[in-house]
């Protein structure tokens, strides 16, 4: 079906920050719609948003980026088959040209490859999920609950981005949201017993001021049993340590303590937690740029816990091509504006498949209402899904999505 028009506008995104929003109108009538997320620890090889710089909104205005949707990416797009996907993504990747897609803007194009996606689902009168993933998506993601906020996402004094609550245990999607949304109460009450604060951060996650980052751990685990569940069991516990954010030289220093280690020390100190609370699984545990050190932690831990490469990969195929010959990490999340177009993202989705690396599919801290990953991580049978805690209107658009294909069509 023929794209007969694209235009783009902007919207605010979950921090108040301006990002875009793109529509693509087809021959019979159908408009579809997508938007760019933004990230907060963003990796250095992640699709480069374009920005307007200057006094406005902090320089962080997308004035050029709508401009270059309303320009050139329209006359490039204008009369072809939005079925084509593949192609559309291609034309989009030639006609940027740059190699981290700075030129019209990585968030210019993840919202009209959205956008296109959406709006050629709808004129086959399918699901999304259903028109990304055909006759193979048969799968809902187990849930990540970023429910305990540090690191860049919150300004106490936690070092960790993300503590999450993962119900591996559930039977179902809705009982998956039942465990992890009574988690998440469990804990607002303890912390607020505790005279903690129960703020939030960009996710939705409760924002204290811990002594120790392992002491949301600890919270987290007696919450699990607060709420009536088995750690360990029914609930997991899972970490984003955003690492990268530390990296400073040969070693590490985390931003808020100015404590050093090395990287030896760091995977020791991962090692313990692992021995003490039940966690499942270690996001960006060492930097960006350490492959050698993620290849040991994965030799170390790799057998009991998923080791997560996010930006150390940035759901990039050839970075993730460079991890897989060194065995660095065990599984990748998948973020689809890291890269910037919907297949390249399902392209990197298959390499890790190929290769029995576990799939997460993943929001941004600063993320708009639409639920396009949730149908993409049906599509691709992602084990998981990382949308943030089980509350704010922007986390839950991705989970209210996936109880709604569980009721609905599975
Ligand atoms: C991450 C993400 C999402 P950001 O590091 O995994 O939780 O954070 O979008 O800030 O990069
Ligand atoms: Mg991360």
């Amino acid at each position: 079906m023929k794209i007969i028009d694209l235009c783009a506008h902007q919207i605010f995104d979950s921090r108040g920050v301006p990002t875009l929003e793109a529509r693509v109108a087809l021959k019979d009538g159908t408009v579809g719609v997508g938007s760019a997320p933004s990230g907060a620890s963003t990796g250095s090889h992640e699709a480069r948003e374009l920005r307007d710089g200057g006094d406005a909104y902090q320089g962080k205005g997308v004035g050029r980026a709508i401009e270059n949707v309303n320009g050139p990416i329209r006359e490039a797009l204008l009369g072809m088959d939005a079925a084509l996907q593949g192609r559309i993504d291609d034309r989009l990747q030639e006609l940027d040209g740059s190699a981290d897609k700075s030129r019209l803007g990585g968030n210019a194009l993840i919202a009209v490859s959205w956008a296109v996606a959406d709006a050629a689902a709808r004129s086959a009168g399918m699901e999304l999920y259903q028109w990304l993933g055909g006759a193979q998506a048969r799968q809902l993601p187990c849930p990540m609950f970023n429910v305990v906020n540090g690191g860049r996402h919150a300004n106490n004094n936690l070092e960790i981005q993300e503590f999450m609550f993962v119900p591996s245990g559930a039977d179902s999607f809705h009982e998956a949201m039942r465990m992890g949304s009574e988690c998440y109460h469990a804990l607002r009450r303890l912390l607020s017993e505790a005279g903690l604060s129960t703020a939030v951060g960009d996710e939705g996650g409760f924002a204290p001021n811990l002594e120790r980052d392992e002491q949301a751990l600890e919270w987290m685990v007696r919450a699990i049993e607060a709420a009536g569940w088995k750690p360990g069991e029914d609930v997991c516990l899972a970490l984003d340590c955003a690492a990268a954010e530390w990296a400073d030289g040969e070693g590490y220093r985390q931003s808020k303590s100015g404590a050093r280690f090395q990287r030896g020390e760091m995977i020791e100190f991962y090692h313990a937690l692992a021995g003490r609370y039940p966690l499942i699984s270690i996001e960006d545990p060492l930097g960006e740029e350490d492959f050698e050190g993620f290849r040991e932690i994965t030799d170390a831990l790799g057998d009991d816990l998923m080791i997560v490469g996010d930006d150390l990969f940035t759901t990039n195929a050839e970075r993730l091509f460079r991890g897989l010959a060194l065995g660095a990490a065990n599984a990748i999340l998948i973020k689809p504006n890291q890269i910037g177009t919907v297949s390249e993202t399902i392209e990197t989705v298959q390499l890790a498949r190929r290769n029995a690396y576990a799939v997460i599919v993943s929001h941004r801290s600063g993320e708009t209402l639409s639920s396009a990953i949730a149908d993409l991580a049906v599509a691709v049978n992602a084990e998981y899904i990382k949308a943030g805690a089980p509350a704010r209107g922007e986390r839950l658009a991705k989970y209210n999505r996936l109880l709604e294909i569980e009721d609905r069509i599975f």
